[in-house]
C-alpha cells in the first residue's frame, strides 16, 4: 500500500462455490485511512534573533503526529552554517559560528512522513578579550617574603575595558588576587607561572602569563673593623665603632648596623659610630644587621676598659671570657 494523504476505497470481491456448483458472491469495500504527516514547530530561538558569538543559543521545539503522538524528543536540528546540531526537544549550543544561520527542526513519523520548521538567526562575531600583564616582569625573580605587585589590563572589542574583572593565579599558590592591580604579601619559594584571566560577556576568555621565580632569602653578613679584638680602651675615651654589613638581596646595610655592649647595652646605630663612654670592665661589643626579610647576622669583638693599674688582671680575665664565649658558640 502506498503512502498517501488521501483516503482510499478498495473493493474486494469473494465468490464461494459448493460441490454442486452453486455459488454465492459478496463484495466488500475497505476504506484505508491515510497516514497523516507530523507537525514540527520551533519555539526558540525567535526568528531574527541576534546572539553574541559564544553565548548560549537555546534550541527548543515540539513535534506531534496524529498517529505517533508526541515526537518532540526526535526533532533533528541542523544549521545552514554548522550542519547537524543535535536531536531533542531542547538543546543549548554556544559554539555556533558567526554569521546568519538558517536553523531547521525536522521530524519524521514512523511511516516516513516528514515535517520541518525553520528560523533564521544571526550570530554576531565576538573577539576574546586581550589581556596583558604589566607587573611582575616576565622572567623576573624576587626573594621570599617579598610583596609582589600584580598589575594588568584587559580590553575587549565588544565589552571595552575589563581590567577590573581580572583574576590572578599562581601555578604554585593558586588564586592570588583580583582586579587591575593587587599585591601578594608573599609567594612560595620556587618557579611560578603567574596567570591573569578574564572572560567577556559572551564567555570568551583572555589570559596572559609571566614567569616569576621566588628565591630563598640569603642572610646578610657583618664584619667589625673597629674596635679590634682585645683592644684596651682608656676609661673616658670615646671609642670608634666601625663595621660593614652587606646582603645579597638588599646590598649595603652598613647604615643600619645596631651596636651593643654586653655591659652597657645599646650603643647606637650605623657605622662609623662613636660611643662616648664605656663602663670599666670587659665588654663584648656586638654589631648586628637585619635584612629586609628578617634574616640577621652579627659579629662580636671583645674589648676591655681597665681601671688604671689593673690592666694585667683584666687582660687575663678577658682571655678567659673569650675562651668561654668561643666554647659556647
Ligand atoms: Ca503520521
Ligand atoms: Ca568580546
Ligand atoms: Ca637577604
Amino acid at each position: 500500500m502506498k503512502k498517501t494523504h488521501r483516503s482510499v476505497n478498495e473493493a474486494h470481491a469473494a465468490t464461494v462455490t459448493d460441490s454442486l456448483g452453486a455459488s454465492v458472491s459478496r463484495q466488500i469495500t475497505l476504506t484505508i485511512a491515510p497516514n497523516q504527516a507530523p507537525v514540527a514547530s520551533i519555539e526558540s530561538p525567535a526568528p531574527g534573533s541576534l546572539f553574541n558569538q559564544g553565548s548560549a543559543v537555546l534550541l527548543s521545539g515540539s513535534a506531534s503526529d496524529p498517529e505517533d503522538g508526541d515526537l518532540s524528543a526526535s526533532i533533528t536540528w541542523t544549521s545552514s552554517l554548522d550542519g547537524a546540531l543535535g536531536v531533542g526537544s531542547q538543546l543549548s549550543r554556544n559554539d555556533l559560528v558567526s554569521g546568519v544561520h538558517l536553523l531547521t527542526a525536522s521530524v519524521s513519523d514512523q511511516q516516513g512522513l516528514m515535517d520541518s520548521a525553520q528560523v533564521e538567526i544571526t550570530i554576531v562575531p565576538n573577539s576574546p578579550p586581550l589581556v596583558s600583564i604589566l607587573a611582575p616582569t616576565d622572567g623576573g625573580s624576587v626573594p621570599e617574603q617579598t610583596a609582589v605587585a600584580l598589575s594588568g589590563s584587559a580590553v575587549d572589542a565588544e565589552d571595552g575595558d575589563l581590567s577590573a574583572s581580572l583574576t590572578w593565579a599562581s601555578s604554585l599558590d593558586g588564586a592570588v588576587g583580583s582586579g587591575a592591580s593587587a599585591v601578594v604579601p608573599a609567594l612560595s619559594i620556587g618557579a611560578h607561572t603567574i596567570v591573569a584571566f578574564v572572560s567577556d560577556g559572551s564567555g570568551a576568555a583572555g589570559t596572559a602569563r609571566v614567569s616569576l621565580t621566588v628565591t630563598p632569602n640569603l642572610p646578610p653578613t657583618v664584619v667589625v673593623d673597629s674596635p679590634v679584638e682585645l683592644a684596651e680602651i682608656v676609661v673616658g675615651d670615646p671609642i670608634d665603632l666601625l663595621a660593614t654589613a652587606t646582603d645579597p638581596e638588599d646590598g649595603d646595610l652598613t647604615g643600619d648596623i645596631v651596636w651593643s655592649s654586653s655591659l652597657d647595652g645599646p650603643l647606637g646605630t650605623g657605622s662609623p659610630l662613636q660611643a662616648q663612654t664605656l663602663s670599666v670592665g670587659l665588654h663584648a661589643i656586638t654589631a648586628t644587621t637585619t635584612d629586609r626579610h628578617g634574616a640577621s647576622a652579627s659579629a662580636e669583638t671583645a674589648i676591655s676598659v681597665p681601671e688604671p693599674g689593673v690592666i694585667q688582671s683584666l687582660v687575663v680575665g678577658l682571655m678567659l671570657l673569650l675562651a668561654a664565649r668561643r666554647r659556647s658558640d
